[in-house]
This record gives structure tokens, sequence and C-alpha cells, in this order.
């Protein structure tokens, strides 16, 4: 209930928040509020059907070996020197259609509430595992940087490439806002390992493996897809005819 409730108010403050002072001013901005406030409303229903919890598990449930899959070490040289860095420079951009676009380090994501959950990860190629997953909340960063009511897809760019192709995802706003959706630093009480994403790592748990972005650098609100990268969504996407949709 709680989970829910914390989902609903946060899609209210992100719908009233750019531009608050304005409202009340005119009559077309009056018009302009009804039609937000419905599609609060429209946000909400859709947020009501697809807001159900993935299954969370136990402590002693948890899978002995989580393997890694895909990349698990990116090439590039300035991954490299985040890496050597600890991580310390490195920052999480994010931007596209916010009103304050945000640069973030490490120790401020950190610094944010933390959520950790226990959850099963399910990969198209047939294997499944269990593990638990400490990060923030991807909701909580829209909402520090504004996101703008015209965006209907977050954007994850990678810092690693699969055959000279940068690896990218994409979900939609309700998964955006699902309250398990996080950008983990940390798995299985520690670090997140290189091999699983670090520093930074999308779990959006209603959603198979490919989904969830590891090496995250960039975050982006966009209003269409259709002109990044082979325009499907995501690199499996384009690559493999993936389903763009790969909830579960
Ligand atoms: N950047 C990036 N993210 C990625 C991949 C990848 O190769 N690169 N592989 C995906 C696939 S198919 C799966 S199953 C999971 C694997 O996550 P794991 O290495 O933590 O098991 O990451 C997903 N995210
Ligand atoms: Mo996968």
């Amino acid at each position: 209930m709680t989970d829910r409730r914390t989902i609903l108010a946060g899609l209210g403050a992100s719908l009233l928040l750019p531009g608050c002072e304005r409202i009340g001013e005119t009559k077309p901005v009056n018009n302009l509020l009804s039609s937000v406030e419905r599609l609060t409303l429209d946000a909400q229903r859709l947020v009501t059907a697809r807001g159900a919890l993935a299954r969370e598990y136990t402590e002693a449930e948890m899978s002995p070996v989580f393997r890694a899959n895909g990349t698990r070490q990116p090439a590039s040289a300035s991954y490299a020197r985040h890496e050597a860095e600890g991580f310390a420079n490195w920052r999480l951009s994010i931007g596209g259609l916010v009103n304050r676009p945000l640069n973030l380090s490490l120790s401020q994501l950190r610094a944010l509430p933390a959520r950790t959950q226990i959850t099963r990860h399910d990969c198209v190629e047939g294997w499944s595992a269990i593990g638990k997953w400490t990060g923030v909340q991807l909701s909580r960063l829209l909402d520090l940087a504004q996101v703008s009511n015209r965006a209907r897809y977050i954007m994850f760019r990678c810092a690693d490439e699969i055959g000279g192709v940068p690896y990218y995802e994409s979900i939609d706003m309700v998964e955006a806002r699902h309250p398990q959706t996080i950008l983990a630093y940390g798995m299985n009480d520690r670090t997140l390992p290189v091999a699983h994403g670090a520093p930074l790592r999308l779990r959006s748990e209603r959603q198979l493996g490919y989904k969830h972005a590891k090496y995250v650098m960039a975050i982006q609100a966009v209003e269409d897809f259709t002109s990044i990268g082979g325009g499907k969504g995501g690199y499996w996407e384009d690559r493999a005819d993936y389903e763009w949709w790969a909830g579960i």
C-alpha cells in the first residue's frame, strides 16, 4: 500500500512541478490544468494496472552463484580510467526532457534514500538467479531532475559496446516510476562488481534480463526513440528482434 501511495504521490508531483506558480493565472492555463488532471488520472489507472510488485525473496533463497552475462568488462579507455579511480570522478548524467539536468556522483547517489530488494533475474537465454540489489529509485531521480510531462520513455546509455555498437535500453514512464525500478550500486551486500555493471546498473524487476542495463552512464528522458540507435529502443531490440516490451 505504501508503495502504491508513494508512486501515486510521485506521479502527481512530477506532473505538477513545472511552472506551478503560473497555474491559475489565465483561462488557457486553467484549461491546461484540467487536462493535466485528466492525464494524472489516466496515468494513475495505468499504474494501478501495472504497478504490481515483482515477488521479493528471502536471504535464504538467494542464489549461491549469480552469473554475469553479456559484457563483463567494458573495453573503453574512459571506463578503465573510471574503474582505476574507484569511480570517484564518474558522474551519472540525467538529461533530455528535464527542467533541471543533473550530473550526480556516486556519493551523491548513495546519499539519497536507498531501496534494497531480493528478486529473481530471468534471462531470455534460459537461466535465472536470485540476488539482492541496493540502489536509488529511478522515480526519485526523475523528480529531482523535474522530468517534463512530455517525456514518454527513459533511455539508458551504457559504457560498453558489443561488436562496436553501444549497449542501450529504454523503458516507459510507468516502468520508470515503478517502486522496484532502481539504479543499483550494490549487489548481495557488496559494492556492485564490474562484471555486474559497476558503478551503476538498472534493475527493472518486472522485465526480462536484457532490459536491466549495466554500466549506466547517462539517463535521457525522451518523447520518442525511433531516431536513437537502430530505432527499436534497445541494443537487443535493434540486433535480434527481442521485444521492446519484456514484461514478465
Ligand atoms: N550494458 C549492458 N547491459 C546489459 C547487458 C550487456 O551486455 N551490457 N546484458 C544484459 C543481459 S542479456 C542480461 S541477462 C543481464 C545480465 O546481468 P548480470 O551480468 O548482472 O547477470 O544484463 C543485461 N544488461
Ligand atoms: Mo539476458
